[in-house]
């Protein structure tokens, strides 16, 4: 009963993810996933460095290892720390629920409801994309889409299909945003940015589209850090009248958490902020205030199912929900980990879900289900996740950095 062999896998199916294998003497294994888009190396070395630590270790105690990798660093914090934190984490988990013959979401306090309500990406160049795209969502039973839309005059706009890709050829009209593999390059693309323009369209873009389809529908934002606070303010009571399920990201909390103070006192649009956050403790101050409705953190860049338990347990005492992140560069074992994590806590709010590549799920096998817009994790022991490591060996890392955001007059500005 001890850890025996780690393992670190960096692959590219469709896209880079780095994935941890832990194996105990009993020979049960548990994955786990370390990817951090565009910086997967970093990671995937920070694991490497705290294997050897791992070796001898008795694999139940899940608690005792997660104090050890975080105190005993010395170093607290950080993606890269939070990353390789998080891998180690979810693959003991996997290992104690496939030792146990039960589901992760089991091992967390069971089932807190039938599935997860869930929403996917639609974009559009203009409004009959966009209309296009969400149609292509509602098609799929989702009930719940994320709108994002290009802006006249801006070549390439964050979260749009159509614009993120026409400079490499490979956009699909009302097709997926997908930033990588669009753009495999060692050198970042760069891309502009203007508020004026995105505060001028997006109001009219939300009423398009609540003009046509009703308000039956969930419909969710990314602002994606690039507003300041006086702008996210006036931006969500510009909204108010289109009742978003969330504006996210509205302006960068992850630093200076005070910035949503501003936001809060001016706007009833709910706020969802921290998909870069990577600590609990970075969330304190939000939770407190109750500057926040929505805790976007994954389970993969923040420690874990252990410390995310954590976290979430903290917010339900103010009603605060999840809405953990979900992109394509959560690999399959990340996205499982969500959904354990997600059916078990009292205080759920929505996932996320971008389909992975059939790429990639050749590489990666999952068990979880997606049926009439929710996601379930599915029964399996552990999180249910198998990873294909022959199949992974033919897709060998290629960089793949994102993008960087400069204004128009070409001061660098968040991405
Ligand atoms: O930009 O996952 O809400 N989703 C997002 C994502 C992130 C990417 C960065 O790795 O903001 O699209
Ligand atoms: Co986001």
């Amino acid at each position: 009963m001890a850890i025996e062999k780690v393992d670190v896998f960096v692959t590219s199916p469709g896209r880079n993810f780095v994935v941890l294998k832990i194996t105990t003497t009993d020979g049960v294994t548990g994955l786990g996933d370390a990817t951090l888009n565009g910086r997967e190396l970093a990671a995937a070395q920070y694991l490497k460095t705290i294997a050897p630590m791992l070796i001898g270790k008795n694999e139940d105690n899940i608690e005792d290892i997660w104090q050890y990798l975080y105190k005993g660093a010395y170093w607290k914090r950080g993606p890269v720390t939070m990353a390789a934190i998080s891998a180690v984490d979810v693959a003991l988990w996997d290992i104690k629920g496939k030792k146990l013959g039960v589901p992760v979401y089991d091992l967390l306090g069971g089932a807190s409801r039938t599935g997860l309500l869930t929403y996917g990406h639609a974009s559009g160049v203009d409004l009959p994309s966009l209309f296009d795209s969400i149609d292509s969502y509602l098609d799929k039973g989702f009930k719940a889409v994320r709108v994002q839309s290009a802006l006249p005059g801006i070549p390439s706009t964050y979260g749009v299909a159509g614009s993120a890709n026409a400079q490499t050829g490979k956009g699909e009209k009302g097709m997926r945003y997908d930033y990588e593999p669009a753009r495999r390059t060692e050198v970042p693309v760069e891309e502009v940015w203007d508020a004026r323009t995105y505060m001028n369209t997006l109001p009219g873009v939300f009423e398009a589209v609540r003009n046509k389809y009703g308000n039956g529908i969930a419909l969710l934002h990314d602002c994606h850090h690039r507003l300041s606070p006086i702008q996210a303010a006036r931006f969500g009571k510009m909204i108010e009248p289109y009742d978003l399920f969330w504006m996210e990201d509205c302006t960068p909390a992850e630093e200076n958490q005070e910035m949503l103070r501003v936001v809060r006192e001016h706007t009833t649009t709910p706020i969802a902020i921290g998909e870069i956050i990577n600590s609990a403790t970075d969330y304190l101050t939000l939770i407190k205030e109750q500057l926040l409705d929505y805790v976007r953190s994954a389970v993969t860049h923040t420690g874990g199912i252990t410390h995310m338990k954590k976290l979430m347990d903290y917010a339900s005492f103010y009603d605060i929900k999840s809405g953990f992140h979900g992109p394509t560069d959560v690999s399959p074992v990340g996205m499982a980990a969500n959904l354990h994590l997600g059916l078990a806590i009292p205080n759920f709010g929505i996932q996320e879900y971008m389909r992975h590549s059939d790429e990639t799920l050749d590489v990666f096998h999952t068990s979880y289900t997606f049926t009439d817009g929710m996601l379930h994790p599915g029964n399996k022991p552990g999180i249910g996740v198998e990873f294909d490591e022959k199949l992974a060996a033919k897709f060998p890392y290629q960089p793949a950095p994102l993008p960087v955001d400069r204004l128009l007059d070409g001061t660098v500005h968040e991405w």
